[in-house]
């Protein structure tokens, strides 16, 4: 049967393939495939396990930061090394700036275009709009005269021909369903969160020295404090943490979530689609009481099955029955052969591309088809992400999710099943968002506070000489990062890593099927989608990009020679 082909999918990081079948009007199957391949675990052989955060970090510039997290934390797990509370509270600023700014960037410049018809902006009332953005915010950029502005940017580029950055969109599909005054309201908050969104992270550079990709430290972060010192965290440079902290509160309650809601209200029937797997996998993140105590993490640990949220099962990455890594369907083998799952510990990384020379017409789905792995927990396929994070949060008993996942469901008047859609994944993203920048508020007053009382260590050199190190050890990190469940896995012997494993969020979503045939959460997740035009498959767009691929750190390996191995094939 013809499968509809999106090669390469856009606005996403990386190289995603999908194929899809379209029967009256509604998707009945899917394929999805990572084009790229790229070769971290390798390099990381032979190398100081102190030095693997570097390496790992350079997986993704998107996620930054997220990497490195999750590799210091790896290596101190397997060394036994305990970090001082300045240092877990630097680095759940940085991990929250993180998650703001991708949220943010991801919300606007990646996804808002599925929703939001640019070139109907050109037929606003910029007066209207100025009343819509007044009645739902008190963003002072709103007058008729400053949308007036933005239109005739945007007229410009439509005239000259040259759209520039909105060249590709669907643009007047029948599916757009925004006034022209919310579609200009929304293109001018595109434009306003470019240029807010690399302010925020200076907090990066602060800290890390730079952004993206800023430094980490095994023991602590690598930058000490003296209030009056110039070249560490002194009086000045935390005073403009503040500052961005503040501005990230007021942009995020004021024009992000505010615009979010405006939009959904428009969108509530994709509350009813795009649901896909009932699984829900979560790690937890943001210690409050250290990293070794997940029971006091802001958002728990944990796993929902069949989307019963009376029940919470508890999640052990070092149960090598729980986190395991499948082949059959990918480009690689395995010395136990292609039916086998492996524990990341024991984790294998050997190329078999078995496919046809790109380009093809069509994926092999009968055979191997990504350069995705697919990682299972207990056997079930699991989505990860912001909606499971809530989720996990939600049916724990977090009260801080549940009131604001609550009041949102009340305020779009949808029922809870919502949740379980594109919009509900759109929604936690937003809605976790608005809580976590809260959170980064915290933690520095919380920084501050030790910083007056004289508290200013940043790291230990506890665990840090090799001398110390016992002949061999495994380290587990677990992270949330933005877009879900992170795990680094890594084997040291004789000082040197033995084995290092990356299972990362969009590895989870983007996966081919296992070999039980079970799909994955993009692949669940199509199915029942309708397609109104097939040769503009916005709908499909929609489901991909509410998950936020990147699969750059999916398929996180490089070809040797660094070029493209893919041609790139609109279809
Ligand atoms: Ni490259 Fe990443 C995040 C990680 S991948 S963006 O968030 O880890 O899904
Ligand atoms: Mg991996």
């Amino acid at each position: 049967m013809k499968r509809i082909v999106v090669d390469p999918v856009t606005r996403i990081e990386g190289h995603l393939r999908i194929e899809a079948v379209v029967e009256n009007g509604v998707i009945t199957e899917a394929y999805s495939a990572g084009m790229m391949v790229r070769g971290l675990e390798l390099i990381l052989k032979g190398r100081d396990p102190r030095d693997a955060w570097a390496f790992t970090q350079r997986a993704c510039g998107v996620c930054t930061t997220t990497h490195a997290l999750t590799s210091v934390r790896c290596v101190e797990d397997a060394l036994g090394i305990v970090v001082p509370e300045n240092a877990e509270l630097i680095r759940n600023i940085m991990n929250t700036a993180l998650y703001v700014q991708d949220h943010v960037v991801h919300f606007y410049h990646l996804h808002a275009l599925d929703w939001v018809d640019v070139v109907s902006c050109l037929s606003a009332d910029p007066a209207e709009t100025s009343r819509i953005a007044q009645s739902i915010s008190r963003w002072p950029k709103s007058s008729p005269h400053y949308f007036a502005d933005v239109q005739n940017r945007i007229k410009r580029f439509v005239e000259s021909g040259q759209l520039g950055i909105f060249a590709n969109g669907y643009w007047g599909h029948r599916q757009f369903k925004l006034p022209p005054e919310v579609n200009l309201l929304a293109v001018a908050h595109y434009l306003e969160a470019l240029e807010w969104q690399k302010e925020l992270v200076k907090i990066h550079a602060i800290f890390g020295g730079k952004n993206p990709h800023p430094n980490y430290l095994v023991g602590g972060v690598p930058c000490s404090i003296h209030l009056n010192e110039v070249n560490a965290i002194n009086s000045e440079r935390l005073n403009h943490v503040g500052s961005l902290i503040k501005a990230a509160i007021d942009f995020v309650e004021q024009v992000y979530i505010p615009d979010l809601l405006a939009i959904a209200g428009f969108y509530k029937d994709w509350g009813a689609i795009g649901g896909g797997l009932p699984n829900y996998l979560s790690y937890g993140e943001f210690p409050t009481k250290g990293y070794n105590n997940p029971e006091y993490f802001k958002i728990p640990r944990g796993a929902i099955l069949d989307r019963n949220l009376e029940e919470v099962h508890e999640v052990n990455g070092r149960d090598e029955q729980e986190i395991r890594e499948y082949i059959k369907h990918s480009w690689y083998s395995y010395a136990g052969g292609d039916d086998a799952g492996l524990h990341p510990w024991e984790g294998e990384t050997k190329f078999n591309y078995t496919g046809p020379k790109p380009p093809f017409e069509q994926l092999d789905v009968e055979g191997k088809y990504s350069w995705v792995k697919t990682p299972r927990w207990k056997d079930h396929a699991m989505e990860v992400g912001p909606l499971s994070r809530m989720l996990v949060a939600y049916a724990s008993g977090n009260t801080e999710v549940q009131d604001i996942v609550n009041d949102t469901l009340a305020r779009l008047e949808v029922p809870v099943t919502a949740l379980f859609s594109t919009l509900g994944r759109t929604a936690a993203r937003g809605l976790e968002t608005q809580l976590i920048v809260h959170w980064m508020k915290d933690y520095f007053d919380h920084l501050v506070q030790n910083v007056r009382t004289g508290l200013t260590s940043t790291f230990t050199q506890e665990g840090w000489e090799p001398s110390t190190w016992p002949d061999s050890a495994q380290g587990l990190g677990l992270t949330e990062a933005p877009r879900g469940a992170l795990a680094h896995f890594i084997r040291i012997e004789n000082k040197k890593i033995a084995n290092y494993q990356l299972v990362v969020p969009t590895t989870w979503n983007a996966s081919p099927r296992d070999p039980s045939g079970q799909r994955s959460s993009y692949e669940a997740a199509l199915i029942g989608t309708p397609v109104a035009d097939e040769e503009q498959p916005l709908e499909i767009i929609r489901t991909i990009h509410s998950f936020d691929p990147c699969l750059a750190c999916a398929v996180h390996l490089y070809d040797p020679e660094g070029k493209h191995i893919q041609e790139v094939r609109i279809g």
